[in-house]
Protein backbone atom coordinates (compact mmCIF):
# COMPACT_ATOMS: atom_id res chain seq x y z
CA UNK A 1 0.00 0.00 0.00
CA UNK A 2 2.95 2.60 1.04
CA UNK A 3 4.88 1.81 -2.26
CA UNK A 4 1.51 2.81 -4.11
CA UNK A 5 0.91 5.84 -2.23
CA UNK A 6 4.54 7.15 -2.72
CA UNK A 7 3.78 6.28 -6.33
CA UNK A 8 2.44 10.10 -7.23
CA UNK A 9 0.63 11.10 -10.48
CA UNK A 10 2.65 14.69 -10.12
CA UNK A 11 5.17 16.13 -7.99
CA UNK A 12 4.21 16.57 -3.99
CA UNK A 13 1.52 13.95 -3.89
CA UNK A 14 -1.05 14.17 -6.41
CA UNK A 15 -2.42 10.73 -7.21
CA UNK A 16 -4.13 9.39 -10.21
CA UNK A 17 -7.12 6.98 -10.69
CA UNK A 18 -5.18 3.91 -9.93
CA UNK A 19 -3.99 4.82 -6.81
CA UNK A 20 -7.17 6.13 -5.88
CA UNK A 21 -8.52 2.81 -6.25
CA UNK A 22 -5.87 1.07 -4.52
CA UNK A 23 -6.53 3.00 -1.58
CA UNK A 24 -9.99 2.70 -1.52
CA UNK A 25 -12.05 4.75 1.61
CA UNK A 26 -10.58 2.07 4.19
CA UNK A 27 -8.28 5.01 4.87
CA UNK A 28 -10.85 7.37 5.74
CA UNK A 29 -13.52 5.55 7.19
CA UNK A 30 -12.81 4.35 11.73
CA UNK A 31 -11.71 0.63 10.81
CA UNK A 32 -14.75 -1.43 12.81
CA UNK A 33 -13.19 -4.74 13.76
CA UNK A 34 -14.56 -7.30 15.47
CA UNK A 35 -12.92 -6.80 18.23
CA UNK A 36 -14.48 -3.29 18.96
CA UNK A 37 -17.72 -5.11 18.52
CA UNK A 38 -17.35 -7.62 21.20
CA UNK A 39 -19.86 -9.04 22.90
CA UNK A 40 -20.12 -6.74 25.85
CA UNK A 41 -20.01 -3.31 23.49
CA UNK A 42 -22.91 -4.57 21.44
CA UNK A 43 -24.76 -5.46 24.58
CA UNK A 44 -23.97 -1.61 25.52
CA UNK A 45 -24.98 -0.38 21.96
CA UNK A 46 -27.85 2.53 22.63
CA UNK A 47 -29.89 4.19 20.15
CA UNK A 48 -29.70 7.59 19.40
CA UNK A 49 -32.02 10.15 20.55
CA UNK A 50 -33.70 10.74 17.18
CA UNK A 51 -34.44 7.15 16.60
CA UNK A 52 -36.62 6.75 19.31
CA UNK A 53 -39.30 8.52 18.67
CA UNK A 54 -41.31 9.78 15.58
CA UNK A 55 -39.45 12.95 14.27
CA UNK A 56 -41.07 16.02 12.58
CA UNK A 57 -43.82 15.90 10.15
CA UNK A 58 -44.13 16.44 6.36
CA UNK A 59 -43.62 20.37 5.91
CA UNK A 60 -45.18 22.54 3.36
CA UNK A 61 -41.85 24.00 2.04
CA UNK A 62 -38.44 22.18 3.30
CA UNK A 63 -35.94 23.51 5.68
CA UNK A 64 -32.30 22.38 5.60
CA UNK A 65 -30.65 20.79 8.49
CA UNK A 66 -30.15 23.48 11.29
CA UNK A 67 -26.45 21.43 11.41
CA UNK A 68 -26.00 22.91 8.15
CA UNK A 69 -26.92 26.66 8.83
CA UNK A 70 -23.51 27.88 8.31
CA UNK A 71 -23.03 27.69 5.20
CA UNK A 72 -24.81 31.55 4.65
CA UNK A 73 -24.16 33.52 1.48
CA UNK A 74 -22.00 36.31 2.30
CA UNK A 75 -23.41 39.48 1.99
CA UNK A 76 -21.53 43.44 2.31
CA UNK A 77 -22.29 46.14 4.40
CA UNK A 78 -24.99 48.29 3.20
CA UNK A 79 -23.73 51.55 2.00
CA UNK A 80 -26.12 54.44 3.35
CA UNK A 81 -25.30 56.02 -0.05
CA UNK A 82 -26.12 53.29 -2.10
CA UNK A 83 -29.27 52.24 -1.11
CA UNK A 84 -29.55 48.16 -1.77
CA UNK A 85 -26.75 48.08 -4.09
CA UNK A 86 -24.56 45.61 -3.77
CA UNK A 87 -23.91 41.82 -3.53
CA UNK A 88 -23.93 38.35 -1.74
CA UNK A 89 -21.48 35.54 -2.59
CA UNK A 90 -21.82 31.64 -3.20
CA UNK A 91 -20.13 29.26 -0.41
CA UNK A 92 -18.12 27.84 -2.81
CA UNK A 93 -15.62 26.26 0.10
CA UNK A 94 -19.12 24.39 1.45
CA UNK A 95 -20.78 22.81 -1.62
CA UNK A 96 -20.29 19.67 -4.00
CA UNK A 97 -21.79 18.76 -7.42
CA UNK A 98 -22.61 21.84 -9.96
CA UNK A 99 -25.30 23.14 -9.12
CA UNK A 100 -26.03 25.92 -6.69
CA UNK A 101 -29.11 25.76 -3.83
CA UNK A 102 -31.24 28.52 -4.87
CA UNK A 103 -30.70 29.74 -1.35
CA UNK A 104 -27.27 30.40 -2.00
CA UNK A 105 -27.22 31.96 -5.60
CA UNK A 106 -25.12 34.66 -5.51
CA UNK A 107 -26.63 38.50 -6.19
CA UNK A 108 -25.61 41.38 -7.46
CA UNK A 109 -28.31 44.27 -7.07
CA UNK A 110 -27.70 47.71 -8.07
CA UNK A 111 -31.12 49.37 -6.53
CA UNK A 112 -32.17 46.19 -4.15
CA UNK A 113 -34.95 43.63 -4.32
CA UNK A 114 -38.18 44.85 -6.29
CA UNK A 115 -40.79 43.54 -4.57
CA UNK A 116 -42.70 42.79 -7.66
CA UNK A 117 -46.44 40.91 -7.54
CA UNK A 118 -46.52 39.43 -10.98
CA UNK A 119 -50.08 40.46 -11.61
CA UNK A 120 -48.86 44.09 -12.19
CA UNK A 121 -46.07 43.20 -13.92
CA UNK A 122 -45.95 43.57 -17.70
CA UNK A 123 -43.08 42.43 -20.21
CA UNK A 124 -43.23 44.83 -23.82
CA UNK A 125 -41.47 44.65 -26.66
CA UNK A 126 -41.22 47.45 -29.15
CA UNK A 127 -38.26 49.31 -31.18
CA UNK A 128 -37.74 48.43 -34.46
CA UNK A 129 -40.94 45.41 -34.57
CA UNK A 130 -43.48 44.47 -37.00
CA UNK A 131 -45.70 44.37 -33.98
CA UNK A 132 -44.96 45.50 -30.38
CA UNK A 133 -46.52 43.25 -27.91
CA UNK A 134 -47.08 43.70 -23.94
CA UNK A 135 -46.91 39.99 -22.02
CA UNK A 136 -48.13 39.70 -18.44
CA UNK A 137 -46.61 37.10 -16.67
CA UNK A 138 -49.88 34.58 -16.93
CA UNK A 139 -49.41 34.87 -21.02
CA UNK A 140 -45.92 34.08 -20.86
CA UNK A 141 -46.59 30.92 -18.73
CA UNK A 142 -48.74 29.59 -21.79
CA UNK A 143 -45.53 29.42 -24.14
CA UNK A 144 -43.25 26.46 -24.92
CA UNK A 145 -40.20 26.14 -22.40
CA UNK A 146 -36.53 24.88 -22.57
CA UNK A 147 -34.34 24.21 -19.41
CA UNK A 148 -30.40 24.42 -19.64
CA UNK A 149 -28.41 24.11 -16.96
CA UNK A 150 -25.75 27.50 -17.14
CA UNK A 151 -23.18 29.07 -14.99
CA UNK A 152 -23.70 32.90 -13.88
CA UNK A 153 -20.95 34.78 -13.61
CA UNK A 154 -20.08 38.37 -12.73
CA UNK A 155 -17.44 39.95 -14.56
CA UNK A 156 -16.54 41.97 -11.52
CA UNK A 157 -15.78 38.08 -9.49
CA UNK A 158 -12.41 37.61 -8.51
CA UNK A 159 -11.38 41.54 -9.27
CA UNK A 160 -9.53 41.31 -5.62
CA UNK A 161 -6.88 39.51 -6.91
CA UNK A 162 -6.21 42.11 -9.75
CA UNK A 163 -6.14 44.90 -6.65
CA UNK A 164 -3.41 42.16 -4.98
CA UNK A 165 -5.69 41.32 -1.93
CA UNK A 166 -4.32 38.92 0.81
CA UNK A 167 -6.06 36.52 2.53
CA UNK A 168 -9.53 35.48 1.81
CA UNK A 169 -11.62 32.67 0.89
CA UNK A 170 -13.14 30.81 -2.18
CA UNK A 171 -16.45 32.62 -1.26
CA UNK A 172 -15.19 36.09 -0.59
CA UNK A 173 -12.30 36.23 -3.60
CA UNK A 174 -14.63 34.05 -6.39
CA UNK A 175 -18.13 34.11 -5.00
CA UNK A 176 -19.73 36.28 -7.45
CA UNK A 177 -20.17 32.14 -9.65
CA UNK A 178 -23.40 30.10 -9.51
CA UNK A 179 -24.82 27.52 -11.42
CA UNK A 180 -28.20 26.64 -12.05
CA UNK A 181 -30.84 24.73 -14.17
CA UNK A 182 -33.05 27.99 -15.98
CA UNK A 183 -36.37 27.35 -17.39
CA UNK A 184 -37.80 29.67 -19.80
CA UNK A 185 -38.76 31.29 -23.20
CA UNK A 186 -36.34 31.23 -25.94
CA UNK A 187 -36.41 34.90 -26.72
CA UNK A 188 -36.22 33.76 -30.53
CA UNK A 189 -39.95 32.83 -29.96
CA UNK A 190 -41.29 36.26 -28.88
CA UNK A 191 -38.83 38.14 -31.01
CA UNK A 192 -40.46 36.13 -34.06
CA UNK A 193 -43.92 36.91 -32.80
CA UNK A 194 -43.38 40.74 -32.90
CA UNK A 195 -41.46 40.37 -35.67
CA UNK A 196 -37.88 41.92 -35.88
CA UNK A 197 -37.30 44.67 -38.53
CA UNK A 198 -34.32 44.28 -40.94
CA UNK A 199 -32.83 47.21 -39.71
CA UNK A 200 -32.77 45.94 -36.00
CA UNK A 201 -29.38 45.14 -35.00
CA UNK A 202 -29.54 45.21 -30.98
CA UNK A 203 -31.77 44.64 -28.38
CA UNK A 204 -32.03 47.01 -24.90
CA UNK A 205 -33.21 45.06 -22.44
CA UNK A 206 -34.00 47.01 -18.87
CA UNK A 207 -35.90 45.74 -15.84
CA UNK A 208 -38.20 46.98 -12.77
CA UNK A 209 -35.62 47.65 -10.48
CA UNK A 210 -34.94 51.35 -9.09
CA UNK A 211 -31.53 51.42 -10.99
CA UNK A 212 -33.65 50.60 -14.33
CA UNK A 213 -30.95 48.69 -15.18
CA UNK A 214 -30.41 48.48 -18.76
CA UNK A 215 -27.78 46.48 -21.14
CA UNK A 216 -27.71 46.08 -25.34
CA UNK A 217 -27.31 42.72 -26.62
CA UNK A 218 -26.78 41.86 -30.30
CA UNK A 219 -29.30 40.57 -32.15
CA UNK A 220 -27.76 37.41 -33.45
CA UNK A 221 -26.95 36.73 -29.71
CA UNK A 222 -30.76 37.15 -28.88
CA UNK A 223 -31.98 34.97 -31.62
CA UNK A 224 -29.46 32.64 -30.54
CA UNK A 225 -29.92 31.15 -27.02
CA UNK A 226 -30.66 33.57 -25.10
CA UNK A 227 -33.75 33.37 -23.22
CA UNK A 228 -36.63 35.05 -20.40
CA UNK A 229 -36.42 32.66 -17.90
CA UNK A 230 -38.66 32.24 -15.64
CA UNK A 231 -37.36 29.36 -13.70
CA UNK A 232 -34.50 28.49 -11.74
CA UNK A 233 -34.29 25.04 -10.26
CA UNK A 234 -37.31 24.09 -11.56
CA UNK A 235 -39.31 26.10 -9.02
CA UNK A 236 -40.15 30.02 -10.02
CA UNK A 237 -37.17 32.21 -9.85
CA UNK A 238 -36.14 34.00 -6.65
CA UNK A 239 -37.31 37.97 -6.18
CA UNK A 240 -33.40 38.29 -5.71
CA UNK A 241 -32.52 36.55 -9.12
CA UNK A 242 -35.15 38.29 -10.65
CA UNK A 243 -38.70 37.39 -10.40
CA UNK A 244 -41.18 36.83 -12.51
CA UNK A 245 -38.51 37.11 -15.36
CA UNK A 246 -35.13 37.79 -16.20
CA UNK A 247 -32.82 37.59 -19.21
CA UNK A 248 -30.63 34.69 -19.58
CA UNK A 249 -27.66 35.59 -21.78
CA UNK A 250 -25.97 31.67 -21.52
CA UNK A 251 -22.06 32.60 -20.88
CA UNK A 252 -21.62 36.52 -21.23
CA UNK A 253 -21.25 38.38 -18.10
CA UNK A 254 -23.78 38.38 -15.32
CA UNK A 255 -24.60 41.81 -16.26
CA UNK A 256 -26.07 41.42 -19.21
CA UNK A 257 -28.62 39.12 -17.71
CA UNK A 258 -30.97 41.92 -16.82
CA UNK A 259 -33.28 40.79 -13.93
CA UNK A 260 -37.12 41.86 -13.16
CA UNK A 261 -37.03 42.41 -16.56
CA UNK A 262 -39.60 44.63 -18.32
CA UNK A 263 -38.77 45.89 -21.95
CA UNK A 264 -36.84 45.06 -24.58
CA UNK A 265 -36.75 47.73 -27.38
CA UNK A 266 -35.21 46.96 -30.93
CA UNK A 267 -32.98 49.28 -31.86
CA UNK A 268 -29.91 50.09 -34.43
CA UNK A 269 -27.41 50.90 -32.00
CA UNK A 270 -26.44 49.90 -28.87
CA UNK A 271 -28.24 51.84 -26.06
CA UNK A 272 -24.82 53.13 -24.28
CA UNK A 273 -26.62 52.56 -20.65
CA UNK A 274 -24.64 53.07 -17.94
CA UNK A 275 -23.50 49.77 -16.93
CA UNK A 276 -21.91 49.48 -20.46
CA UNK A 277 -20.33 52.87 -20.35
CA UNK A 278 -19.07 53.92 -17.16
CA UNK A 279 -18.77 50.25 -15.69
CA UNK A 280 -18.37 46.77 -17.33
CA UNK A 281 -16.05 48.91 -19.46
CA UNK A 282 -11.80 47.24 -19.57
CA UNK A 283 -10.18 50.04 -19.19
CA UNK A 284 -6.36 49.01 -20.39
CA UNK A 285 -3.00 50.03 -19.30
CA UNK A 286 -2.67 53.29 -22.03
CA UNK A 287 -6.25 53.82 -20.39
CA UNK A 288 -8.31 53.03 -23.56
CA UNK A 289 -11.61 50.82 -22.40
CA UNK A 290 -12.83 47.74 -24.35
CA UNK A 291 -16.22 48.27 -24.31
CA UNK A 292 -18.45 45.05 -24.75
CA UNK A 293 -16.58 41.92 -23.69
CA UNK A 294 -18.84 39.61 -23.19
CA UNK A 295 -17.94 36.14 -22.90
CA UNK A 296 -16.86 35.14 -19.63
CA UNK A 297 -12.94 33.57 -20.14
CA UNK A 298 -12.27 29.67 -19.18
CA UNK A 299 -11.55 29.68 -15.42
CA UNK A 300 -11.32 26.82 -12.44
CA UNK A 301 -10.82 26.97 -8.65
CA UNK A 302 -9.99 24.69 -6.26
CA UNK A 303 -12.80 24.74 -3.32
CA UNK A 304 -11.20 23.00 -1.19
CA UNK A 305 -9.11 22.97 0.35
CA UNK A 306 -9.25 26.63 -0.19
CA UNK A 307 -8.45 29.88 1.99
CA UNK A 308 -8.39 29.90 5.77
CA UNK A 309 -9.02 26.22 5.97
CA UNK A 310 -6.43 23.80 7.41
CA UNK A 311 -5.52 20.95 7.26
CA UNK A 312 -5.43 18.65 10.10
CA UNK A 313 -3.32 16.20 10.17
CA UNK A 314 -0.94 14.66 7.12
CA UNK A 315 -3.00 11.99 4.62
CA UNK A 316 -5.19 11.69 1.87
CA UNK A 317 -7.26 14.62 0.76
CA UNK A 318 -9.64 15.18 -2.16
CA UNK A 319 -8.77 18.09 -3.87
CA UNK A 320 -11.89 18.97 -5.53
CA UNK A 321 -12.60 22.66 -7.52
CA UNK A 322 -15.20 23.63 -10.36
CA UNK A 323 -14.41 24.51 -13.65
CA UNK A 324 -16.41 26.61 -16.52
CA UNK A 325 -15.92 28.41 -19.51
CA UNK A 326 -18.10 30.88 -21.58
CA UNK A 327 -16.99 29.91 -24.83
CA UNK A 328 -17.72 25.94 -24.46
CA UNK A 329 -17.74 22.87 -21.87
CA UNK A 330 -14.52 22.08 -20.16
CA UNK A 331 -12.11 19.72 -21.80
CA UNK A 332 -9.35 19.30 -19.29
CA UNK A 333 -8.36 20.21 -15.92
CA UNK A 334 -5.20 19.82 -14.23
CA UNK A 335 -4.04 20.38 -11.08
CA UNK A 336 -0.16 20.93 -9.55
CA UNK A 337 1.00 20.79 -5.54
CA UNK A 338 3.99 22.62 -6.32
CA UNK A 339 2.75 25.71 -7.40
CA UNK A 340 2.98 25.33 -11.34
CA UNK A 341 6.08 23.14 -11.53
CA UNK A 342 4.44 19.62 -12.28
CA UNK A 343 0.54 19.37 -13.10
CA UNK A 344 -1.77 16.14 -13.07
CA UNK A 345 -4.99 15.52 -14.70
CA UNK A 346 -7.98 15.78 -12.53
CA UNK A 347 -11.39 13.42 -12.88
CA UNK A 348 -14.22 15.63 -14.36
CA UNK A 349 -16.60 14.02 -11.87
CA UNK A 350 -19.64 15.65 -12.96
CA UNK A 351 -21.65 15.62 -16.30
CA UNK A 352 -20.02 18.21 -18.47
CA UNK A 353 -22.96 20.67 -19.69
CA UNK A 354 -21.77 23.73 -22.55
CA UNK A 355 -20.97 26.61 -20.33
CA UNK A 356 -21.83 25.21 -17.13
CA UNK A 357 -20.07 24.26 -14.07
CA UNK A 358 -18.12 21.04 -13.95
CA UNK A 359 -16.98 19.38 -11.31
CA UNK A 360 -13.31 18.34 -10.75
CA UNK A 361 -11.64 16.15 -8.13
CA UNK A 362 -8.07 14.53 -7.60
CA UNK A 363 -6.79 12.69 -4.58
CA UNK A 364 -3.89 14.33 -2.69
CA UNK A 365 -1.20 12.76 -0.19
CA UNK A 366 0.06 15.93 2.36
CA UNK A 367 3.24 14.76 3.46
CA UNK A 368 3.08 17.57 6.11
CA UNK A 369 5.59 20.04 4.09
CA UNK A 370 4.66 23.17 2.24
CA UNK A 371 2.90 23.04 -0.90
CA UNK A 372 0.90 25.68 -3.62
CA UNK A 373 -2.27 24.17 -4.69
CA UNK A 374 -3.76 25.45 -8.14
CA UNK A 375 -5.60 24.11 -10.85
CA UNK A 376 -5.62 24.90 -14.50
CA UNK A 377 -8.75 24.58 -17.09
CA UNK A 378 -8.93 24.22 -21.01
CA UNK A 379 -12.57 24.30 -22.60
CA UNK A 380 -14.02 22.79 -26.00
CA UNK A 381 -12.34 25.69 -27.77
CA UNK A 382 -8.91 25.38 -26.83
CA UNK A 383 -8.39 28.44 -24.25
CA UNK A 384 -6.55 27.67 -21.32
CA UNK A 385 -7.01 29.25 -18.24
CA UNK A 386 -4.12 32.14 -17.63
CA UNK A 387 -1.53 32.29 -14.81
CA UNK A 388 -2.44 35.87 -12.79
CA UNK A 389 0.65 37.25 -14.42
CA UNK A 390 0.36 36.77 -17.69
CA UNK A 391 -3.42 38.26 -17.33
CA UNK A 392 -2.00 41.20 -15.76
CA UNK A 393 0.86 41.69 -18.44
CA UNK A 394 -1.83 41.68 -21.02
CA UNK A 395 -4.57 43.46 -19.80
CA UNK A 396 -2.58 45.84 -17.01
CA UNK A 397 -3.78 46.34 -13.75
CA UNK A 398 -6.69 49.24 -13.50
CA UNK A 399 -9.53 46.58 -15.09
CA UNK A 400 -10.18 44.28 -12.54
CA UNK A 401 -13.13 42.86 -14.88
CA UNK A 402 -13.01 39.54 -16.55
CA UNK A 403 -10.34 37.76 -13.98
CA UNK A 404 -10.00 34.26 -15.20
CA UNK A 405 -6.62 33.54 -13.94
CA UNK A 406 -4.99 30.88 -11.70
CA UNK A 407 -6.03 31.12 -7.61
CA UNK A 408 -3.06 29.83 -5.59
CA UNK A 409 -3.55 28.05 -2.44
CA UNK A 410 -0.85 28.37 -0.39
CA UNK A 411 -0.16 25.28 2.43
CA UNK A 412 1.52 26.34 5.17
CA UNK A 413 4.46 23.30 7.14
CA UNK A 414 1.16 23.89 9.89
CA UNK A 415 -1.79 22.77 7.48
CA UNK A 416 -3.41 26.38 7.19
CA UNK A 417 -4.31 26.93 3.45
CA UNK A 418 -3.89 30.88 2.30
CA UNK A 419 -4.55 32.98 -0.30
CA UNK A 420 -0.71 32.40 -2.43
CA UNK A 421 -0.78 36.27 -4.12
CA UNK A 422 2.01 35.54 -6.07
N1 LIG B 1 -32.39 44.85 -13.33
C1 LIG B 1 -31.19 44.45 -12.90
N2 LIG B 1 -30.60 43.39 -13.51
C2 LIG B 1 -29.40 42.96 -13.09
C3 LIG B 1 -28.71 43.60 -12.02
C4 LIG B 1 -29.38 44.67 -11.38
O1 LIG B 1 -28.88 45.26 -10.41
N3 LIG B 1 -30.61 45.08 -11.85
N4 LIG B 1 -27.44 43.16 -11.69
C5 LIG B 1 -26.69 42.52 -12.76
C6 LIG B 1 -25.41 41.97 -12.36
S1 LIG B 1 -24.11 43.06 -12.22
C7 LIG B 1 -25.22 40.62 -12.26
S2 LIG B 1 -23.69 39.97 -11.99
C8 LIG B 1 -26.36 39.68 -12.33
C9 LIG B 1 -26.47 38.93 -11.01
O2 LIG B 1 -27.53 38.05 -11.01
P1 LIG B 1 -27.98 37.33 -9.67
O3 LIG B 1 -28.20 38.42 -8.64
O4 LIG B 1 -29.18 36.54 -10.00
O5 LIG B 1 -26.84 36.46 -9.25
O6 LIG B 1 -27.59 40.33 -12.57
C10 LIG B 1 -27.51 41.44 -13.45
N5 LIG B 1 -28.84 41.89 -13.74
MO1 LIG C 1 -22.15 41.85 -12.13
Amino acid sequence: MTKQILEHAAANGLLNRRHLLKLGVASIGTAVSASALGAESSLNFSLPSWSRQPGANASGYGERSPHTDFMQRMAGTPNPTYPGGGASRTPLQHLQGTITPNSLHFERHHAGVPAIDPAGHTLVINGLVRQPLAFRYEDLLKYPMISRIHFLECSGNSGALIRGTNGGTAQSLHGLVSCAEWTGIALSTLLDEAGVAPQAQWLAAVGADAASMGRSVPINKAMDDVMVALYQNGEPLRPEQGYPMRLFVPGWEGNISVKWLTQLKLTREAGQFRDETSKYTDTQADRSSLQFTFPMGVKSLITSPSGEMSLAQQGLYQVTGIAWSGNGTIRRVEVSADGGNTWADALIESQVHDRALTRFRIPWQWQGGTAVLMSRATDSAGNVQPTLQSLMARQGSINTYHNNAMQRWAVSQAGEISNDYA
